[in-house]
């Protein structure tokens, strides 16, 4: 027996460090990036993917060392026209859910992005969640043609 449970230590060490390494590059935040606004100084948008844990959760605040300040926003339809709405209690994410934020959807809208932020860079963006640690993730900045273009008079 001794000898045994000698040999199923090391295999369950294995298998931990694995997983959790596996964990650290695949986050809960995934394909994030951010398109600036065609008018030097407008806000940005900011899209990505969350993808739900065991249990629901919910995506509280969005921040960026490079950003002044990130509002997180939802976009429908009211008359005819696209409207953006400033969503103030987060997001809800379901367990085992994926929630996307995406051009004419939901979006991290960027008011005051530093001037060094240019097309082709990342930036640091940190997900502030209601239970869990942080995540932080790089998110590929766009220029603003770079998008498809259907709702860049939006931003
Ligand atoms: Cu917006």
């Amino acid at each position: 027996m001794r000898i045994l449970s000698s040999m199923l230590v090391p295999a369950l060490a294995l298998a931990l460090t694995g997983c959790g390494a596996k964990s650290h590059e695949e986050g809960p935040v995934t394909d994030a990036w951010m398109r600036l606004s065609p008018i030097e100084g407008n806000p940005a948008a900011g899209y990505f993917t969350i993808k739900g844990g065991e249990e629901d959760n919910r995506l509280l605040s969005v921040t960026s060392p490079k950003v002044a300040s990130i509002e997180l926003h939802d976009m429908s339809i009211k008359d005819g026209m696209m409207e953006m709405k400033r969503i103030d209690d987060g997001v809800m994410i379901p367990a085992h859910g994926t929630v996307s934020f995406s051009p004419a959807g939901m979006h991290a809208m960027m008011f005051g992005v530093a001037s060094e932020v240019k097309p082709g860079r990342k930036i640091l963006l940190t997900f502030q969640f209601a239970k869990g640690e942080p995540a932080n993730v790089e998110a590929l900045v766009r220029g603003a043609g770079e998008d498809d273009g259907s709702h860049g008079m939006m931003h």
